[in-house]
């Protein structure tokens, strides 16, 4: 008897297929893992924008999480889309009451246009009680700066020290993701003792939809497969660069597409 690595995601679905709960599913069936999901929302999405949303209740997502974790188990789980304060207080102490090995929170705040996307309570509630959690922590740039309420992040020194404050309020290790730097994208982990730039060359495409939500669940992957987090991140980040790679000669719809997971032979 053997047990596959068992993975959760806590997000929305993403009728395209691209982001949410869709792109964690397919990152996890690519890198091995045995992938289950807990919906909050389910949008109507293609690659232009989201055209609608349904809420699940509080009560549902509970059940679902009751359901999964009272009898799978999870060793590791990820949050994404969670933009109701009723949500992120249920998950929250159903994470407590659970204690998976390892949990990323991924705080989707923002659209793919920056714009944000809930009111501000949902921001005080990931602060009081989703960072607290977290293992890491992988806001975008823009995301930083909504979670600690700042002006724009627009130099290593301030994703130096916003790394140090959302490492104060809670998470464990802090990945601050997507600073153009000359030609290359930089992610920067910090762990609570160093600053690792994670570098790649910066790819001119469209298709990035959903490409956060591929870094995270490949993290989370790893992570459950026992990796250390500097690891989990960097071969997250080479997975997810490829995905994009791959993807940038796609055609699929008229805006934003997806990445392209499935190695290209
Ligand atoms: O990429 C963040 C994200 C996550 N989950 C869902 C989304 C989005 C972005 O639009 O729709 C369901």
């Amino acid at each position: 008897m053997n047990e596959p690595v068992k993975l959760l995601s806590i997000g929305g679905s993403d009728s395209g297929g691209a982001a949410g709960i869709q792109a964690d599913l397919k990152t996890w069936a690519v890198l091995g893992g045995y992938g289950m999901s807990v919906l909050t929302a389910v949008t109507a999405q293609n690659s232009l924008t989201v055209q609608d949303i349904t809420w699940m209740t509080p009560r549902f997502v509970q059940a679902q999480l009751e359901a999964v974790l009272s009898d799978y188990g999870a060793v590791a789980v990820k949050t994404g889309f969670l933009g109701r304060t009723e949500l992120i207080i249920s998950v929250s102490a159903l994470l407590q009451k659970y204690k998976p090995a390892h949990i990323v929170i991924d705080p989707v705040l923002v659209n793919h246009r920056g714009q944000t996307m809930f009111p501000d309570v949902v921001r005080q509630l990931y602060l009081a009680y989703l960072l607290p959690l977290a293992d890491l922590v992988t806001p975008n740039l823009v995301e930083t700066a909504i979670l600690l309420q700042t002006s724009s992040i627009d130099s290593y020194a301030r994703i130096r020290q916003a790394a140090i404050r959302l490492r104060e309020i809670g998470a464990k290790n802090v990945l601050i993701k997507g600073f153009q730097d000359g030609t290359d994208r930089v992610d920067v982990l910090f762990n609570g003792n160093e600053f690792i730039d994670f570098r790649q060359p910066h790819v001119k495409t469209q298709n990035t939809h959903g490409s956060g939500d591929t870094l995270s669940a490949a993290i989370c992957a790893f992570l459950a497969m026992g990796e250390g987090v500097e690891t989990a991140v960097a071969l997250a980040q080479q997975f997810t660069h490829r995905a994009i790679q791959q993807a940038a000669s796609w055609q699929l719809g008229r805006g934003h597409g997806p990445l392209s997971l499935f190695s290209e032979k």
